[in-house]
């Protein structure tokens, strides 16, 4: 049985790479909620009810497990979900642990959506990782909205991230967060702006080898086939969405598949 992936949209590719990096033999579904994106703005009952129905779309699909490839999404939803279904359920988590480790002068950037960086499960992430630590949260409005276009390498992307992360190189910030499944295909930009003193830092692979434990765990792997297969599907316009996921993944997918919801 699949692997059921979502996110608000083409984002969450960023984490796909890292599970399919990991786990070659499995099968992928992919959910872009396109038509429903930025999340990252919502109020957090709209994003419940969303990732209630993509879930139950995934599960119709014999999904095995979820991961929610969206870091708005777990931070709003994700004990929510796990209320209604019974698979096992894993999600983001900015890398605020692995930063507040890093760090050599207390400061770090994390660049993440409003719902993220204004959610509990946030603060408590701070509360326990980051004692002693100066955090500055970016939220990044229309960042999200460059990588849905496919705008990664764009004079106007680059405007946008310069005016973000200006106050960040302003701080001495020595360590960067993203924050945002979206932000790593963002991320020689990000290094570009910040110089080459400054780490930077996604929870992709970290969340491809939980769900990889979490599938032992359960003993849940697929058969050893030689390759999985990746399937995916968006609420928006499939030629539009699909030529973008073709780009973000790095070769041709056979069909993105529409699907209302
Ligand atoms: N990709 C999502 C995240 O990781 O937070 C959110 C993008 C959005 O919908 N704003």
């Amino acid at each position: 049985n699949p692997i059921g992936i979502f996110d608000s949209g083409v984002g969450g590719i960023s984490v796909l790479k890292e599970i399919r990096r990991l786990l070659p033999a499995e099968e992928l579904l992919y959910f872009a909620d396109s038509a429903h994106c930025p999340y990252g703005v919502k109020p957090q009952e709209e994003i419940r009810r969303r990732i209630i129905k993509i879930a139950d779309f995934l599960i119709a699909r014999k999904a095995k497990m979820l991961v929610s490839a969206c870091n708005t999404a777990s931070i709003a939803g994700l004990d929510f979900l796990r209320q209604f279904f019974q698979v096992p359920i894993v999600g983001m988590e900015p890398a605020v642990k692995p930063a507040a480790s890093m760090t050599r002068n207390g400061k770090v950037g994390v660049l993440a959506t409003g719902v993220t960086v204004t959610g509990e499960r946030f603060n408590s992430l701070l509360e326990r990782f980051a004692n002693g630590i100066e955090v500055y949260k970016v939220t990044c409005p229309g960042l999200v909205e460059q990588v849905e276009m496919g705008l990664l390498d764009d004079p106007a992307t680059e405007k946008m991230l310069h005016r973000y992360l200006e106050p960040l190189i302003a701080n001495s910030v020595d360590t960067v967060v993203l924050g945002c499944t979206h932000y790593p295909f963002l991320r020689p930009l990000v290094e570009k702006i910040m110089g080459p003193s400054v780490k930077v830092i996604d929870t992709g692979c970290a969340v491809a080898k939980r769900v990889k434990q979490v599938l032992q765990e359960a003993e849940l792997q697929g058969e050893a086939h030689e390759n999985g297969t990746e399937t995916f599907f968006t609420s928006a316009d499939p030629v539009q969405v699909g030529r973008v996921i073709n780009y973000l993944w790095g070769h041709p997918v056979a069909k993105t598949h529409h699907v209302e919801l």
